[in-house]
């Protein structure tokens, strides 16, 4: 009896399970995107030599598009484009996102998972992600409960063509990081070969499956988006060979399987009846790659253009029993349409910022005078809009684009050439009776041109147009990662030899040679002038020395307190790294020796975006550690040091029994600056801030705590300098001079640490750099004992390499990967570019370059065509590096005329042979350099070319 019971209620609890379970319970979706399919791959869009059974009968018992478009034709865009309903460009996405990249889609843009979510569905994502790798952006913090795939595409890996690891030094792919399968937030399984590659597609298949399995009883929303057909291509074993096509054909097959496995495990599991599947494309084929690329079936060009090649995609959605089965729609339809089907599907609320997609809804259900999409924007690169489409017209749009046509594409996964600056002109095309855009029929339909042109015009207002230079009115904020802290530390006069990252053998600097190895080392990296006051003022404004306001050191009052004028001041509303800095929302403070003007002048660092200042104003007052006073916001903070005049011996010499003694204070500058850098970080932990940090270590005079010192002392021959030659007289000139150096790097330990102890090291970037080279022979300074420049020629005040070849650290725990050495040529000019890019901001107007791509490898390093030195003290100097190649000329205070040396840095780093005689040819092109680059300077002594 009791049995019965329970057999009763067993079967009432089933039966009610059973009917109930399906009227219940939401919709599911399973979404499959294809990376690289054309419109031509699939065998019921007419593909030759392999079948797609399983692909084909989702569209024989369901339906198929004619006239769908991917959001833009190139894998980042696209894919945001169907996951948030939105015109990509609307959301800052443009092109392929590369690894590293600081950006991704914004996490305050709703996806498909996450209107999903709100509903109560269990959402999963197997395949290529590619909107953003950095964690913030990841899948998981996009409102999908699991992700297992790629985080970009699979040829964004340190392997080249041939499948063999990338060794040559410099190459751009060289960094990149291993690719590999994540499992939520971290790599799971690493591919580092071809080979390796053969098994994403059964991993992607396995997961998927496993996790309907999991969710069947829940509304489930599977995204599974392919990695393939995207080169480099790869099958499994089981279906190499497969094809009469060859690997294209194979992997195309490997993929209808995993489309036939996921059908299975849905009949299976008696959800088929309940569950909707997408299969469509990212973009179409990249023709180039020959017979490793996949088909248009005769529309014209391929991926990354915005003709239908590009564009147009196969899309097939099945749904048992809803969807009516057999229909093909010639409907104009596109990728930013899925989310709003779905969403009125699934009861779904719709994001609650613009969208651009229409439901397809009434199409899938057989109306056949639905048509809720009569336009379309053809947007590329960053935002060009390169074509309109209104039903069956297309207008394309005057734009440089990417052609294959005229060139043969390479096999077996090779790259065939393309151009990618083709001048493509204004057409119409019917794309009724011409789908593959060779009829330009303008002349024809003059009415049907303004009518598509008025649709542009509207678009623009909308979205912008960089072809127009038209900012677009509802265009929203790419996502970008935290704002990382900056410090800028600047070192004064410290040699390109000085550090042991840059082989200095009797000075040790741990600390910086462990930021260094943690992060990057750059080797060609340049100062905009080899003093002091300028230096600071090109570094801040990212003007070169043809450009900048203050070329010199030109000195304003005298050494004493009551002369203390500082130096040339920076005009007002100068905009400087403080601005832009600022401007980014971020606190900011310059600490250390400025220069560029007294605080109750027009050079006030607190009127140049630097919230706090402290330090000397005055660089003259550098000359001595001891000082009375230092500066604080504008403030005289007095200092417990009596006054020494530095220079007392100048050209005479001290007497051989002389107190030393009388050269040493109480109060170290450095010492003093440091507590207020740490405070300033202590302060601000919780936000983002920026630190120019530009300490006066090395530079004259020779003045060091005795605890610095003392580890030198007896390392090396030491004689007394007795300030014959300017400066303190010091009894260990050498021993301080390298106590100094060591000073200063253990000072940046401390910065170190104390990022370390806030736990905002890997939200803080450190850069590391000096002024000019190591100083001329004065003070009692010995650079030919340490050998200060490496052997480069020159010193401060010379444009030869001595003088301008820097030191550059760069290190960001835990975002840039440790060990790096770069060679790409860089100047502190490109600082301002630099630090725009990296906290999102237009370039204002400089001389410079980003360096960004150098540190983050997200994009191709652009490189500069030319860098230019102006230096009008000593005799009068210009250099101009270009490539392997520099020019250089001296004394033009006394000769305008002066003729160019030639110098091959290839070949001849220390510039001892003057080429110019036998290179003539490159004469007229520094000249010119040097026409265009020279503005008038602001006063006659910095005039040294007209
Ligand atoms: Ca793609
Ligand atoms: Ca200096």
């Amino acid at each position: 009896m009791k049995q019965l019971v329970i057999t009763m209620m067993a079967l009432i609890w089933a039966s009610t399970n059973l009917i109930s379970a399906p009227k219940n319970k939401k919709p599911n979706v399973i979404l499959i995107l294809m990376d690289d399919m054309g419109y031509g791959d699939l065998s019921c869009y007419g593909a030759l030599q392999y079948e797609t059974p399983n692909i084909d009968r989702l569209a024989h018992q369901g339906i198929r598009f004619t006239n769908y478009l991917a959001a833009q034709a190139v894998c980042s865009a696209s894919r945001a484009g169907i996951l948030t309903g939105c015109y990509p460009n609307r959301l800052g996405i443009s092109g392929a996102l590369f690894p590293n990249s600081p950006v991704g889609l914004n996490p305050e843009e709703e996806t498909i998972a996450e209107i999903l979510k709100d509903q109560g569905y269990a959402t999963g994502m197997f395949g290529k992600w590619h909107l953003g790798d950095k964690k913030e952006f990841l899948p998981k913090q996009q409102g999908f409960d699991e992700y297992v795939g790629i985080p970009y595409s699979n040829d964004m890996w340190p392997v080249d063509l041939e499948g063999k690891p990338i060794t040559t030094p410099g190459a751009y792919k060289q960094d990149l990081p291993v690719l590999s399968i994540f499992d939520g937030d971290e790599p799971s399984i690493y591919l580092r070969n071809l080979q390796d590659q053969e098994q994403i597609t059964g991993v992607l298949t396995r997961r998927s499956i496993q996790f309907i399995e999991k969710n069947k009883d829940k509304p489930f929303f599977v995204y599974i988006p392919h990695s393939m057909p995207h080169v480099p291509i790869a099958a499994s074993m089981e279906f190499q060979g497969k094809s009469k096509l060859g690997l294209y054909g194979d992997v195309m097959m490997e993929v209808d399987w995993s489309v036939g496995e996921i059908i299975k495990t849905l009949k299976k599991n008696h959800l088929e009846e309940n569950t909707l599947i997408i299969f469509t494309s990212d973009n179409g084929p990249w023709l180039n790659y020959g017979n490793h690329a996949g088909s248009t079936s005769g529309l014209r060009e391929g991926k990354g253009t915005s003709f239908e090649g590009g564009q147009r995609v196969p899309f097939i959605a099945y749904w048992k029993g809803k969807i009516q089965a057999g229909q093909v729609s010639n409907k104009l339809a596109a990728a930013m349409d899925v989310l709003p089907t779905i969403a009125e599907i699934t009861q779904a609320k719709l994001p609650k910022k613009k969208i651009d997609g229409l439901s397809l809804w009434p199409i899938l259900q057989g109306n056949k005078k639905a048509e809720p999409r009569k336009e379309f924007l053809y947007y590329y690169r960053r935002n060009n809009l390169e074509a309109v489409r209104k039903e069956d017209w297309k207008l394309v749009l005057a734009h440089p684009g990417r052609t294959y046509e005229g060139f043969l594409p390479a096999n077996d996964g090779f790259a065939g050439q393309v151009n990618e600056n083709f001048a493509v002109p204004q057409g119409l095309y019917d794309l009724r009776r011409d789908p593959g855009e060779r009829y330009d029929v303008q002349a024809k339909y003059p009415a049907k041109v303004q009518e598509l042109l008025a649709l542009a015009d509207k678009a623009r207002e909308d979205l912008g147009d960089d072809l127009k230079q038209i900012k677009g009115k509802e265009n929203r904020e790419i996502g970008r990662i935290k704002k990382p802290n900056v410090v800028y530390i600047y070192a004064d006069d410290l040699g390109y030899g000085e550090l042991g990252a840059y082989g200095q053998k009797l000075i040790k600097t741990p600390f910086l040679d462990a930021l260094a190895k943690q992060g990057i080392k750059f080797t060609q990296h340049y100062t905009s002038a080899p003093v002091c006051a300028p230096a600071r003022c090109m570094l801040l404004t990212g003007k070169h020395a043809g450009h900048a306001q203050i070329r010199g050191n030109h000195e304003l009052g005298g050494f004493t307190d009551e002369t203390e004028r500082g130096q040339m001041p920076l005009e007002k509303g100068t905009f400087t790294l403080g601005t832009l800095m600022k401007n980014a929302g971020y606190q900011t403070a310059a600490i250390g020796k400025w220069g560029l003007g007294m605080a109750d002048g027009t050079g006030n660092p607190n009127a140049h975006g630097f919230d706090y200042f402290y330090g000397l104003l005055d660089q003259k007052q550098a000359h001595n550690y001891y000082p009375t006073h230092l500066w604080e916001n504008g403030k005289w903070d007095t200092l417990n040091n009596a006054y020494i005049n530095v220079h007392q011996f100048q050209g005479k010499g001290a007497p051989a029994d002389i107190d030393f003694k009388q050269f040493q204070g109480k109060e170290y500058v450095v010492d003093k600056m440091m507590n207020k850098a740490l405070n300033f970080i202590d302060k601000n932990k919780s936000q983002p801030f920026f630190l120019y940090l530009p300490l006066p270590l090395p530079h004259l005079s020779l003045q060091a705590p005795e605890e610095a010192v003392r580890t030198y002392i007896g390392a090396f021959p030491d004689s007394a300098y007795l300030g014959k030659k300017g400066y303190t007289p010091n009894p260990y000139p050498r021993a301080t001079y390298a106590g100094m150096i060591s000073y200063l790097d253990s000072q940046v330990g401390r910065i170190v640490e104390a990022l370390k102890k806030y736990k905002i090291n890997q939200q803080t970037i450190i850069f590391f750099s000096s002024d000019n080279g190591a100083t001329f022979d004065a003070g009692g300074v010995d650079t030919e004992f340490f050998q200060s420049t490496a052997g480069l020629r020159g010193r401060k005040q010379d444009v030869y390499e001595g003088g301008i070849r820097e030191p550059l650290i760069v290190a960001w725990p835990g975002v840039i990967p440790g060990g790096q050495v770069n060679h790409h040529p860089t100047v502190q000019y490109d600082m301002l570019a630099t630090l725009a890019e990296l906290t999102g901001q237009p370039t204002p107007e400089t001389d410079g370059i980003s360096f960004l791509p150098s540190i983050l490898r997200h994009s191709e390093q652009k490189k500069h065509p030319f860098i230019y030195f102006e230096f009008p003290e000593k005799t009068g100097q210009v250099a101009i590096r270009m490539g392997r190649w520099k020019g250089v000329k001296s004394n033009l205070k006394k000769n305008r005329q002066a003729p160019w040396e030639i110098y091959d840095l290839e070949n001849d780093p220390m510039e001892h042979n003057n080429v110019a005689n036998q290179h003539p040819e490159i004469i007229p092109q520094l000249d010119s350099i040097l026409q265009k680059e020279h503005q008038p300077a602001k006063i006659p002594a910095w005039e040294i070319i007209h």
